[in-house]
């Protein structure tokens, strides 16, 4: 399990100060700052001549106020997109999303079936094995990246589970 934080860049110092107590266990609120946790991030590994892939993981929101994710981005593929899947009749099919929020204490969760990050043109497929840098970033300007590993299945998982995307 990789756990990176990140902390939002426009904090003044004072409140990074703060931060840094948390990381070290002390206790801290604060009404301005925003804290953002990965974990479990995985790339599915493309097929031979694929340019499309998903990423999944889940972000947690460490902090006391919503958390708006504006926009993810990756060092893979010439973009990133948030993806929905819906039900469309007896279809199911992808809706991009715009901004998701997470309420504090909850996790915004992307999975196999579900919200997922679509990483798109990719020339250069990674290998299995290497890692993806993935972000997430806020609305106010807080980025939360991690490293996400090549696998063809979520790590720990036995069963395959079909396809997704
Ligand atoms: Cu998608």
């Amino acid at each position: 399990m990789r756990h990176y934080m990140t902390l939002s860049p426009k904090l003044p110092a004072a409140f990074r100060g703060c931060a840094t107590a948390v990381l070290m266990g002390l206790s801290f609120s604060s009404l301005a700052d925003e804290m953002l946790h990965w974990r479990d991030a995985w790339v599915r590994s493309l097929p031979p001549g694929a340019a499309v892939t998903a990423a999944y993981g889940s972000l947690m929101n460490h902090g006391n106020d919503t958390v708006t994710i504006v926009n993810v981005t990756s060092t893979t593929g010439t973009e990133a997109q948030m993806h929905d899947v819906i039900a469309d009749g007896d279809q199911r099919k992808m809706a991009r999303l715009n901004s998701v929020d997470i309420a504090p204490g909850e996790s915004l969760v992307f999975e196999p079936g579900g919200r997922h990050i679509m990483l798109l043109g990719i020339t250069d497929a990674p290998e299995e094995g290497r890692d993806v840098a993935l972000c997430a970033l806020s609305a106010m300007g807080t980025e939360a990246c991690t490293r996400a590993p090549v696998t063809r299945q979520a790590p720990g998982e036995t069963e395959p589970h079909g396809h997704h995307h």
